[in-house]
């Protein structure tokens, strides 16, 4: 029973054609959606939250060793991406290699990561808006609506709204909004790095003085909570590779999926690696890893080596590229959620297309509507960690769908194939599997309940009410 309800391959793809949503990105916007995607609060705050409470200046190698999770699940994701182009992602996938019960537990950990992703950046968004003010020395704002340790998270909710607003007008739109705001974020990324590069002190790194403890295993002043600490800031730095799998999601918005979602996929994840390893290591060169558990870690570091000046403006650019990842996080969301409502497993009214607009515009306001709420009531780290599970596990489950496909359809066209598949998709899951249990600690609680609650709804609802019974 746990195994039955398969679709082919062909009825995925074959829905997936029919699909009235309009075709309008090529190769570059990909690419450019893949970095709006993800350079985002992974780097801007939670490098703030990994360097001072997981892994010290090691946090570069934790952006390394999510970096070579992420490449190795891009590698057997993308095998099954392309093979079977559609909006669903890693539910669709499942759906054909293990059948409908895991399709829907899939599909429950991608909502759980694409929503608690939107929201926490929303919150990581709301944090440099106050940085910007407190910089200006502006202060509209009362300290309870900016968290949700007050009243609300105001502005966290404000601008998951207007987002939303955005993604229900269109696609075409959100893409041209996302390429302005990417180059934007990339220009301001380059600024921290002329700034801070004459300020980098290789001390800070090694021989920074701080005390740490020395029964950890490897532990010393570079990796000061020893290699789980570094490996545990790993798994939470996984939420900035976040996004590279939605390009998936977008195959129906492709015009040309099978050629262009490869490229883009495998070359924005190596990019952001690269931006990451040497952001975070200028980072905890120019400032102590101790110092850096502030709101805007970065703004905070420039303004500590007396730059003002960049420190606004780092702390705009962030401001402005955490707004694409937050609309990159609720069109991806919108789109499994139209994915798993069209197979019938939730509610129809998340299957309306807009008229005129030809946008999924019940499933968009739906998620954003989500989203709000959670950004404006809880906390960022929790989000975080939960965000990261979810997506490791997802991808996982897609790079398991890889390994199965190649035994099940071994002729099926593969216009992407994963180079030794069955060693890397092994490799893969073990990595990943261990990376999962280092977040278990903090958040295994929420994603247990989670998976239960999800569970009892597809034996009440979705089981009933699937196109496939
Ligand atoms: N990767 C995205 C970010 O870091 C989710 O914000």
């Amino acid at each position: 029973m746990l195994f039955d309800r398969k679709k082919t391959i062909d009825e995925v793809r074959d829905v997936s054609k029919q699909g009235e949503l309009k075709k309008t990105l090529g190769v570059l916007n990909l690419f450019l959606l893949g970095l709006g995607a993800m350079i985002g609060a992974g780097i801007f705050v939670y490098t703030g939250i990994i360097a001072p409470n997981m892994s010290g200046p090691s946090v570069v190698l934790s952006f390394f060793f999510s970096g070579i999770a992420s490449i190795l699940i891009a590698l057997a994701y993308t095998e099954v991406a392309t093979m079977i182009p559609s909006s669903g992602a890693s539910y669709s996938y499942a759906y054909v290699a293990f059948g409908e019960f895991f399709a829907f537990l899939v599909a429950a950990l991608l909502v759980m990561y694409l929503f608690t992703a939107a929201s926490s950046v929303a919150v990581a968004w709301s944090q440099y808006l106050n940085k910007i003010l407190d910089l200006f020395n502006i202060h509209i704002l009362p300290a309870s609506l900016t968290s949700y340790e007050g009243i609300m998270n105001l502005p966290a909710i404000i601008i998951v709204l207007l987002v939303t607003a955005l993604l229900v007008k269109g696609t075409k739109e959100s893409a041209l909004v996302n390429d302005i705001l990417v180059v934007v974020k990339i220009a301001v990324i380059a600024i921290f790095i002329i700034i801070a590069l004459p300020h980098f002190n290789i001390d800070y790194l090694f021989h920074n003085g701080i005390e740490y403890n020395k029964a950890l295993s490897l532990s010393s002043e570079f990796m000061p909570f020893g290699l789980h600490g570094t490996m545990t800031g790993a798994g939470l730095a996984f939420f900035a590779y976040n996004g590279f799998d939605g390009l998936a999601s977008a195959a129906e918005e492709c015009k040309n999926p099978e050629r262009d979602l490869k490229k883009a996929i495998l070359s924005s994840i190596i990019v952001c690696m690269l931006i990451y390893m040497v952001v975070a290591g200028l980072l905890v060169g120019i400032t102590k890893y101790n110092e850096l558990g502030v709101d805007g870690a970065f703004a905070y570091a420039l303004n500590n080596i007396g730059s003002t000046k960049g420190a606004i403006i780092v702390a705009i650019g962030a401001f402005a590229g955490l707004t694409t990842v937050i609309l990159f996080q609720l069109f991806v969301l919108s789109r499994v959620l139209f994915a798993v409502a069209r197979d019938g497993l939730f509610p129809k009214f998340l299957t309306k297309v807009h008229k005129k607009f030809r946008t999924p515009y019940s499933a968009t306001i739906f998620s954003g509507l989500a989203a709000a709420i959670a950004a404006g009531f809880l906390p960022l780290d929790v989000m975080g960690k939960i965000s990261s599970v979810g997506a490791i596990s997802a991808f996982v489950s897609a790079v398991i769908a890889m390994m199965v496909l190649r035994i099940k359809s071994p002729d099926h066209k593969r216009p992407f194939k994963c180079p030794a598949p069955f060693l890397v998709g092994a490799i893969t899951i073990l990595f990943c599997g261990y990376l999962i249990t280092t977040q278990l600690e903090a958040v295994g609680k929420y994603v247990g309940l989670w998976l239960a609650f999800s569970i009892v709804v597809y034996f009440i609802y979705s089981r009933k009410n699937s196109k496939m019974v």
